[in-house]
């Protein structure tokens, strides 16, 4: 596991090999150029993987104590987490998004954005288990929606 950085510091891996986040307004989580774990923890969670395989764990518990809007919505402020770099979308390998303490039946795609240099945006919403919903934007590189292997529910 190699560091990477929270809010431009340089951060090492906790125990679990997961980068974390430092939680209030906004952490800003980059990865190294190999295979990273970002947790992010504050009410705006911004994931860079760069290289590798790299899992972005999006945490419903999180989400609510920082008091993250609620409601279904595509307004780059209402998002509580966005994913610039996404690599690998609808094929096997690649990038992985990990959503702790959501409704695994809950992930909606929201709208499809443009397309450009780093991209295609895509807009979702997923619903915690006391049922509020919460939005996140992920920049496609590949251009592909997420697929089946590109996420799972814990
Ligand atoms: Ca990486």
């Amino acid at each position: 596991m190699a560091d990477g950085k929270v809010d431009g510091v340089t951060a090492s891996p906790d125990q679990y090999g997961i980068i974390q986040g430092n939680g209030g307004a906004v952490d800003k989580l980059a990865g190294s150029s190999s295979n990273d774990m970002l947790q992010g923890h504050a009410a705006f969670n911004q994931y860079y993987g760069g290289a590798g395989d790299d899992t972005f764990k999006l945490v419903a518990k999180f989400a609510n104590a920082e008091g993250t809007h609620q409601g279904v919505s595509t307004v780059f402020a209402d998002q509580f987490a966005y994913i610039t770099d996404f690599q690998g979308a609808g094929v096997s390998g690649g990038d992985f998004v990990n959503f702790t303490g959501f409704d695994a039946s809950s992930l909606e795609l929201t709208k499809v954005g443009g397309t450009n240099a780093s991209g295609t945006m895509y807009y979702y919403n997923v619903t915690d288990l006391q049922g509020h919903v919460f939005n996140f934007q992920v920049n496609s590189v590949n251009g592909a929606a997420l697929g089946a292997g590109d996420f799972g529910f814990y």
